[in-house]
């Protein structure tokens, strides 16, 4: 076999675009968390079977059952959370979803780390995939990254905090970033005429004649989905100001193909600021998404450069993580799904809109921030669910 030109390139290792990440606690059932302030205080609750969890020089943490916490009187150690539950409202996602339009029946292929179809926030929604890790055809997620991406698109609430843009929407999750983020571009296409093609690798019907009857059967497996999220992408170097169509071909025809099939694919601009975006949110077929906090202003680390298109929320996103958990998370691997959750609500209030439509839809109706219309940093703003969803394209 010939060597390919772009070899170098496609065993470039991807690297998930998670920046920051905090953990949140979990309480037990029956469980208190309690502070206590003098030694007496501590001893009588550790005589009465309170742990000490912490120790933070002025004050202990004790984590005792709920009856004895109340009965020594000892103050609540009182929850603090992630501030990001605002994003759906930021974007206006909540009055969609009031309004009776949740996504219901719409799809979106997510390609990332997995999926954790056993979290009570995405069981719902799972609708299978494949692994092309391990090469299997369980998507499950050993990371988290796919998890938290997936829940801010279609999260169903069950901590209302974690709740997703289109919470009725479908996932379908290509798994092609490894248990610690990584992954090979040669995956990441795969993956892409997969979401597009289905299993059978051939778009529309598959046919075939009985020889002897003379009967013709069709099968299609393709998923028809409405959007392909994509938070993964190169770091510096490969980080462009302007487009990178002709840096790695095989990827731009991938995602070319897909727009051809109407499919939208969106892509985060990645976690290099200044530097540019990075591979394949420059390619010029992305749908590309920058990171704002919850000001609407830029995030320090959103890629900046001609590719980006819009922008959305992706900084402290609390969404679903491994296991039961939850995670706050910030980078434009957050801001990406925000932008696929809508299109699926697009998609749900029109259902016939082509992808330029969908684009359309998005660009024109995006909060316009930074210098006056498109910009490097925005590109054409922060995303308007409510807008887009209420916008008639041509
Ligand atoms: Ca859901
Ligand atoms: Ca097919
Ligand atoms: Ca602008």
């Amino acid at each position: 076999m010939k060597m390919q030109k772009h070899y170098f390139f496609t065993c470039l290792v991807i690297l998930t675009l998670i920046l920051i990440g905090l953990a949140v606690t979990a309480q037990g059932n029956g469980k208190a968390r309690a502070i206590a302030h003098t030694d007496k205080e501590v001893a009588d609750a550790v005589a009465k079977g309170c742990k000490v969890v912490r120790d933070a020089r002025t004050l202990k943490a004790l984590v005792c059952s709920k009856d004895v916490a109340s009965s020594l009187g000892l103050q609540e150690d009182i929850q603090v959370f992630a501030m990001d539950s605002g994003a759906n409202k930021q974007i206006r996602a909540d009055l969609v979803q009031s309004s009776g339009n949740n996504g219901t029946g719409r799809k979106v292929v997510v390609l990332d780390s997995g999926y954790n179809y056993n979290h009570s926030e995405l069981n719902s929604s799972y609708l299978g995939g494949k692994d092309f890790v391990n090469d299997d055809n369980d998507p499950f997620d050993d990371n988290g990254h796919g998890s938290h991406v997936a829940g801010i698109i279609t999260a169903d609430g069950v901590d209302a905090k974690a709740k997703g843009v289109a919470p009725l929407t479908g996932i379908i999750a290509g798994k092609v970033l490894d248990s610690s983020g990584g992954g090979y571009f040669s995956d990441v296409v795969a993956s892409i005429y997969w979401a597009v093609d289905g299993e059978d690798g051939v778009a529309g019907d598959v046919c075939t004649t009985d020889n002897s009857t003379g009967e013709t059967t069709c099968t299609n497996d393709d998923f028809n989905a409405d959007a392909i999220s994509m938070s993964l992408g190169t770091s510096q170097p490969y980080t462009y100001k302007g487009f990178c169509d002709n840096v790695l071909p095989d990827l731009t025809n991938a995602i070319n193909y897909s727009r051809g099939r109407n499919v939208i694919v969106v892509v985060a601009a990645g976690n290099s600021g200044g530097a540019g975006v990075s591979i394949p949110g420059c390619i010029s077929y992305s749908t590309t998404v920058g990171a704002v906090d919850s000001t609407d202003k830029i995030a320090r680390f959103s890629g900046r450069g001609s590719a980006v298109d819009i922008s959305a929320p992706g900084v402290n996103i609390y969404s679903s993580w491994l296991g039961t958990s939850y995670k706050t998370a910030s980078g434009t691997s957050m801001a990406t799904p925000m932008v696929s959750g809508t299109v699926a609500l697009v998609k749900f209030a029109h259902p016939e809109y082509t992808v330029a439509q969908i684009e359309s839809a998005l660009f024109n109706t995006a909060k316009d921030l930074g210098k006056t219309g498109k910009d490097t940093s925005y590109g054409w703003g922060r995303v308007d669910a409510y807008a887009a969803v209420n916008y008639a394209a041509p």
